[in-house]
């Protein structure tokens, strides 16, 4: 047990606001893990699945509105709107805390609160964050057991003196006496809230049970509050995976990747390369904490210990590696249960079988309109399981970023590598990244373009236009020579069919060779009103087929002057970014004309 009073009076505090039946200090063990599983099996909000097929293996089905993110339930309680800023849903720190405070009073009647200590970071290392997470939901329990370094070995992390963020989260739905309880309980979208108060680096989270709206060590913790530290310490919280390269040369290069929501950063991190002689390790899959290392380069860490991956299109074909992480030891959510006892999803490679049980616990069968997985269906997996994963992937230092990749989904108008001419012109790049919307959060906008800067819209802790100064000042703190270049990517432009011109997955080696080649002044490149193209030929198309390279590089004169004025209006909204970028945006412009 802990002696930390900082930890143990909060506690104390929560337990009285919230008046669970019972506390539970979570060590972290197996025994703990099992014994929750059991006890949810037995409930009925959990499936064990068949032991022979996906040994040490679960299956959650959530309720049919708590299926993802709420960004519009989201919130920054900075004490001014203008430190949110206009990418923030802001609220009044003061009527916000008086609000959760009446939702939280008693709102884990007939439950048990459990205390998560867990650790953000390699154990030991000096960038890790320690978080204490107070939950209603063992389902939460047992994810965090995977995605964090979590129980005793945190406490211990957390010593008597530590500091720590404390972490809220109820799924918001008191029992009454004799009453009860469903699958997957959780409350209406208009009682959800996920609080951050910037003044004292804590999160409530009310209401949701669902991935990054209560798994709170990652978009609330890793990301929103770790992006304010990080602003005020010089380092970067990022939306990132992190990979190791290794060319037929035998030289290896590090890459980190922005991509928003559901746009490949899993499948990126652990590509299995189609061309001879590369191999790719993974150092993570979602987050990014980078600093400057003692030998003054960009030093990238894995905050996250697990993967909390996107299910569908998951397939022995798209992502061997991810689907050898995930034959044991996985929790699945609301991806569709086979009479066997295992799991499918759309385009996990295999036709479905004549019967399944969709998400929704529903019978379904081949032809039914809906589908049997939800789109946002996903696997929770500790990142130890990965075959491909980085013998330094707990580098307490981390490893040394050499090029960042940007990118989004956008059908059209973006070619499929530009590279940034130096590292303003890169973040300028990072600042106009669009992307369509995904089923990651919850919106009756999917499929719609919008910008995204740095993958960071939805977790960024502050305002944008500050984050983007904040970007372009990490020259001060990364030594000229070991500046990152920037490299912003498309996997999913289309043909007018809607059919994707580009292979992608482990064809998608095919741009990081050119990226490395870049990195090493291997290969000319041409400039662009959009920055530095690459020559058609140095994309290594051999094996391919029909690749129509000249499609995927092309630049329309008419499309980015329509993107230059909707950056420009774009920028506005922001309420202005650092004069640099809207320099590089008139630039881009006269460029173009
Ligand atoms: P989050 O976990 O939400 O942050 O998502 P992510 O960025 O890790 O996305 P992920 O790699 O899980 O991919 C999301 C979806 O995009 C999956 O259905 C993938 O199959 C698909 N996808 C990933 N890479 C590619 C690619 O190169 N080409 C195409 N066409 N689809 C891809
Ligand atoms: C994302 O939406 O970017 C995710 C999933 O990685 S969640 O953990 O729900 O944020
Ligand atoms: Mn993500």
């Amino acid at each position: 047990m802990t002696k930390n009073q900082k930890l143990l009076t909060w506690v104390e505090d929560m337990r009285e606001m919230c008046q669970p039946d019972q506390l539970v200090w979570c060590d972290g063990s197996q025994a703990e893990y099992d014994a929750l599983m059991d006890q949810m099996v037995a409930s009925g909000a959990a499936v064990r699945l068949n032991p022979k097929l996906r040994p040490g293996s679960y299956l959650f089905r959530s309720h049919p509105s708590d299926v993802a993110r709420v960004e519009d339930r989201t919130f920054i309680a900075a004490a001014t709107k203008e430190e949110a800023g206009p990418n923030n849903n802001w609220a009044d720190p003061v009527e916000l805390r008086a609000r959760l405070v009446e939702l939280y009073t008693g709102c884990m009647r007939g439950r048990t609160m459990y205390v998560i200590p867990f650790v953000m970071g390699p154990l030991g290392s000096p960038f890790s964050l320690v978080g204490v997470e107070l939950t209603d939901s063992p389902y939460v329990v047992v994810n965090m057991r995977h995605m964090t370094r979590m129980g005793t070995q945190a406490l211990e992390e957390l010593g008597d003196t530590g500091d720590f963020v404390p972490c809220l989260h109820s799924v918001g739905a008191p029992l009454e006496p004799g009453q009860e309880d469903v699958a997957w309980p959780c409350a209406p979208m208009e009682q959800k809230y996920i609080a951050h108060f910037p003044e004292d680096l804590s999160i409530w989270s009310y209401g949701s049970g669902y991935g990054g709206n209560a798994l709170l060590g990652k978009k609330c913790l890793a990301l929103r509050i770790a992006s304010l530290k990080a602003r005020e310490e010089n380092w970067l919280a990022e939306h990132m995976l992190i990979l190791g390269l290794t060319d037929p040369k035998g030289r290896k290069t590090w890459i980190s990747a922005a991509f928003p929501s559901a746009c490949g950063k899993t499948n990126l991190a652990m590509l299995v390369p189609t061309l001879p002689g590369y191999q790719v390790e993974t150092v993570g899959d979602d987050i990014a904490w980078l600093r400057r290392g003692e030998d003054g380069s960009l030093r990238a860490v894995n905050p996250e210990a697990g993967f909390f991956g996107v299910a569908p299109g998951t397939s022995y074909q798209s992502n061997p590696s991810a689907m050898r992480t995930i034959e044991t030891n996985t929790i699945f959510t609301n991806v569709a249960l086979t009479d066997e006892g295992d799991v499918w999803w759309e385009g996990i490679g295999h036709d479905a079988p004549a019967h399944l049980i969709d998400w929704q616990g529903k019978d379904w069968h081949p032809g039914d309109e809906r589908p049997a997985a939800h789109p946002n269906a996903r696997f929770t997996v500790s990142a130890s399981q990965c075959p491909v994963i980085s013998p330094d992937w707990e580098k307490p230092e981390g490893v040394p970023i050499s090029a960042i990749l940007l990118g989004g989904r956008r059908p059209k108008t973006v070619p499929l590598v530009v590279e940034g001419r130096d590292f303003a012109h890169g973040v300028f790049l990072g600042s106009i990244m669009g992307s369509q919307i995904t089923a990651a959060a919850i919106s009756d906008k999917i499929g719609q373009v919008r910008r995204d800067p740095f993958a960071m819209l939805p977790f960024c802790g502050y305002s944008l236009s500050a984050y983007l100064q904040h970007w372009l000042d990490a020259r001060e703190w990364i030594d000229a020579d070991k500046l990152p270049r920037f490299f912003h990517v498309n996997w999913f432009r289309r043909d007018e069919a809607g059919r994707f011109l580009w292979p992608g997955f482990g064809d998608n080696v095919r741009v990081l060779e050119w990226v490395v080649k870049r990195v090493n002044g291997e290969v000319e490149a041409q400039d662009s009103p959009l920055g530095l193209l690459p020559h058609a030929k140095d994309i290594n198309t051999q094996g391919l087929g029909e690749v129509d390279m000249d499609t995927l590089l092309a630049l329309s004169k008419e499309e980015w002057l329509e993107e230059a004025a909707s950056i420009r209006a774009y920028y506005e909204q922001l309420g202005g970014v650092p004069a640099e970028l809207q320099a590089l945006l008139e630039d881009m412009e006269k460029r173009l004309k």
